[in-house]
């Protein structure tokens, strides 16, 4: 027996002019035949496409292309549409975004991303903001790493908290816990520990059900890709990079800066107004803990004392000099990440650490994360002495 789709129904010669979206009305001179034998819809429905539905759920035809309904596309890149009820198309003049592009992307044409902004997080923890300014944390808190602060439409709303551990006396301070909260999904990564969705603990690789995140290993790295565009590297150690497209352009708030590119803007409060100093930004971006008590740590000038001859010694290209050595595994990564920030904290960790050897193997596998990151090559520097 033949079945019809829902509201329509069979006719063994039924007329050959049906109302469509297109033409809802039958001609008054449509000839009654010859009939066709099939599929009918029903009284009040008509054919869109191949299903038939009420007039008012009928997309839109334009230049030749069909879109479903509620929906905007650009029929050209100077040119916004929206195809509402009964088959409406409305159009304005608009352009992308001054950090958009207006090209093909899946086969429809529309305002994608240029590029991406980057921030680090990496060893003791060391901050690479989106514009690129640098600080340290020595504290054991949470806090607010980067949030949407200016929405705009088609913009989606995210939070990434990044939680520190302290380190046993002398130790140095680790990232513990990254959440991150998007797509209204909560993922904890824990260090150590296998990662978490909305409290449940998956394999990976994973992709949720909507298709709006995809969780998957690369390497020691675990990697979170969203529909928005946001991605998240973590090695489950040391090193955390957050990748956005460039939509998010001067719209993010927290540690990692407004990544409007300009880097001396980058320390503001919570309020919008610029901190005063380094501690006080930080502090500012704390996110209050009921269940457990965390300290600010020192601030950098009476942490970290580094005499000058150990940081000559863990300066040499044998240790941290490794990293900016134009002759070295690095050197076709230094034109696409700069190495200073990353020889800088290095040189940080290691003496902090008292010369250990695992400082200098983290803030290596740190450098090599961001630079593989960006699609650059990094040569062998493991040795059997070295990690
Ligand atoms: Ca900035």
């Amino acid at each position: 027996a033949l079945s019809c789709p829902a509201h329509s129904h069979y006719e063994l010669c039924g007329s050959p002019c049906q109302p469509t979206c297109h033409s809802p009305s039958v001609p008054t001179q449509c000839a009654t035949s010859p009939c066709s034998e099939g599929c009918f819809c029903d009284t009040g429905y008509v054919l869109s496409g191949s299903d038939c539905v009420p007039h008012s759920e009928c997309g839109c035809e334009y230049l030749g292309h069909y879109y479903q309904k509620d929906t905007e596309f650009y029929p050209s890149c100077r040119e916004r549409c929206r195809c509402s009820a009964n088959g409406t198309v409305t159009c304005q003049e608009a352009f992308c975004g001054a950090h958009e592009e207006c090209r093909v992307e899946d086969g429809v044409l529309g305002c994608h991303p240029t590029g991406y902004g980057r921030l680090v997080v990496s060893g003791d923890p060391h901050y690479v903001t989106f514009d690129g300014r640098t600080f340290n944390i020595p504290g054991s808190c949470t806090y607010i790493l980067a949030r949407v602060c200016e929405t705009a439409q088609r913009l989606v709303n995210f939070t990434v908290l990044v939680e520190h551990e302290a380190g046993s006396h002398g130790d140095p301070v680790l990232m513990k816990r990254v959440v991150v909260s998007i797509h209204g999904y909560r993922v904890t990564m824990e260090r150590g520990q296998r990662w978490e969705v909305d409290l449940e603990r998956y394999t990976l690789p994973l992709v949720t059900e909507d298709k709006n995140l995809r969780i998957g290993q690369e390497g020691n790295n675990i990697i979170l890709h969203t529909a928005a565009g946001v991605r998240i590297l973590y090695n489950t150690d040391t090193f955390l990079l957050i990748t956005v497209p460039n939509i998010y352009r001067g719209r993010l708030c927290g540690l990692g800066g407004n990544y409007d590119g300009d880097p001396s803007n980058d320390f503001r409060l919570p309020s919008g107004a610029l901190a005063g100093t380094t501690q006080e930004f930080v502090t500012s971006w704390k996110v209050p803990e009921k269940d457990r008590a965390c300290s600010d740590g020192c601030n950098d000038s009476t942490c970290s004392k580094c005499d000058v001859s150990n940081k000559a010694m863990y300066s040499k290209n044998t240790s941290c000099g490794i990293i900016h050595d134009a002759e070295g595994p690095f050197r076709e990564c230094h034109p696409r990440v700069s190495p200073v920030e990353y020889f800088i904290h290095c040189v940080h960790d290691i003496c902090a650490a008292n010369g250990d050897r695992t400082a200098l193997c983290h803030a290596l596998q740190a450098y090599t994360a961001a630079c593989q990151a960006a699609g650059a090559t990094v040569r062998a520097w493991r040795t059997k002495e070295l990690c």
